[in-house]
């Protein structure tokens, strides 16, 4: 039976962050994707390679087992759905949290107590509908693909919902983070039929991603 697997990465962070959950299984990776221009990347075991896709393209390679597995962020899988991916670990790499910020000075508590219909930037269009439908506050969405600390500043949104990790984004944009949505960190995701097609090859590896995460806590 084939057992090769294909690992799908986004470069940056979670590129960064799964390298030593990879060394934890045996496994080594020597291009460095920030410098090689190569999409598809050989690792020290001739039968699993590494996959360049972008962040919220991971779920998607997974889904269609174009790759076997992968590694992508919380507030992706929600963008997604999630369907044909199995989630079995919380990498706890990669963390940050979902929120929601408006311009300093902006009086949100009685925007969202006055009933006002606000208007929101962002990415995140399912997390973002769903936060504010439970809190019963009238919201117009619109989506971006990124920078959105950029839409308060020019008039195009009230808010945004993104991702802060040490909050300078905001701060160098006059932004404050009024409410805290979710915590986010990344999760390691395999196609279905791949957990059962190869299994042997899979399971070893999902298991030193799981003991590293928890050792990292
Ligand atoms: O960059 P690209 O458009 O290719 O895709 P991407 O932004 O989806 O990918 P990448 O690599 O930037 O992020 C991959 C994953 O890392 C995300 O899906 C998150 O799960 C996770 N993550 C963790 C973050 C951050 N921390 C983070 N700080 N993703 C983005 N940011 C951004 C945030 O959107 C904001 O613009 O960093 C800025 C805020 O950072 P601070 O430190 O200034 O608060
Ligand atoms: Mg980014």
């Amino acid at each position: 039976m084939n057992q090769s697997l294909t690992l799908a990465l986004s470069k940056g962070r979670i590129f960064d962050e799964t390298l030593p959950l990879l060394e934890a299984a045996g496994i080594t990776v020597s291009d460095d994707p920030e410098k090689s221009r190569k999409l598809i990347l050989p690792t020290s075991d001739a039968a699993i390679r590494v996959v360049i896709v972008r962040a919220s393209d991971v779920p998607t390679y997974v889904q269609y087992g174009a790759a076997d597995f992968g590694v992508a962020g919380k507030d992706v899988l929600l963008e997604h759905g999630g369907e044909g991916l199995y989630q079995p670990v919380d990498l706890n790499i990669a963390k940050c949290r979902m929120s929601v910020a408006v311009p300093a000075g902006f009086d949100y508590a009685s925007a969202v107590r006055q009933g006002a219909r606000l208007r929101v930037a962002t990415k995140y269009l399912k997390v973002a509908r769903e936060h504010f439908a439970a809190k019963g506050v009238h919201v117009d969405l619109i989506k971006l693909y990124g920078s959105m600390e950029l839409g308060p500043l020019v008039g195009l949104s009230d808010a945004i919902v993104d991702l802060v990790s040490t909050g300078s984004t905001l701060r160098a944009n006059h932004l404050v983070e009024v409410e805290q949505i979710m915590d986010i960190s990344s999760r390691l995701v395999v196609n279905r039929a791949a957990l059962k097609t190869k299994r042997e090859k899979l399971q070893p590896i999902i298991e030193a991603f799981e003991r590293a995460a928890r050792s990292e806590q």
